[in-house]
């Protein structure tokens, strides 16, 4: 569902604040943090359809690098962790690149101004 401008528009009003401050991230992100031999971020977006674009953003960079995550999704969250199975699932350079990867499409998702 494409996410209703209309809507947010009334209750930035409503609430006296900025548009941006309701829409993306309506969370600030956590940072990466080593658990359990894996890097572990959490994102929580706006909706299922932003969480799902950015889960294919991040599917496309992983299949170029032959790196995949272990991730979950439900709604608007996404839960990601990474490690290295060839390397006996510990945390490599190749997870870090990914991770970094993964940051740089955060910057680079769609803004919406008023
Ligand atoms: N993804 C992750 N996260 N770790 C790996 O060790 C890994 C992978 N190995 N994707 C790749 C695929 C390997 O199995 C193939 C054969 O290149």
């Amino acid at each position: 569902m494409a996410i209703n401008i209309l809507n947010l528009k009334i209750v930035a009003l409503k609430h006296s604040i900025h548009l941006r401050e309701i829409y993306k991230p309506i969370k600030p992100f956590t940072m990466w943090t080593e658990q359990k031999n894996t890097l572990y971020r959490k994102f929580e977006f706006a909706d299922f359809s932003e969480a799902f674009a950015f889960m294919t953003r991040v599917a496309l960079e992983a299949e170029k690098m032959d790196h995949h995550p272990r991730w979950e999704n439900t709604y608007n969250k996404v839960e990601i962790w990474l490690s290295t199975h060839d390397a006996g699932d510990i945390v490599t350079d190749k997870d870090r690149r990914l991770s970094a990867l993964i940051d740089n499409l955060l910057h680079n998702l769609p803004q919406v101004f008023e």
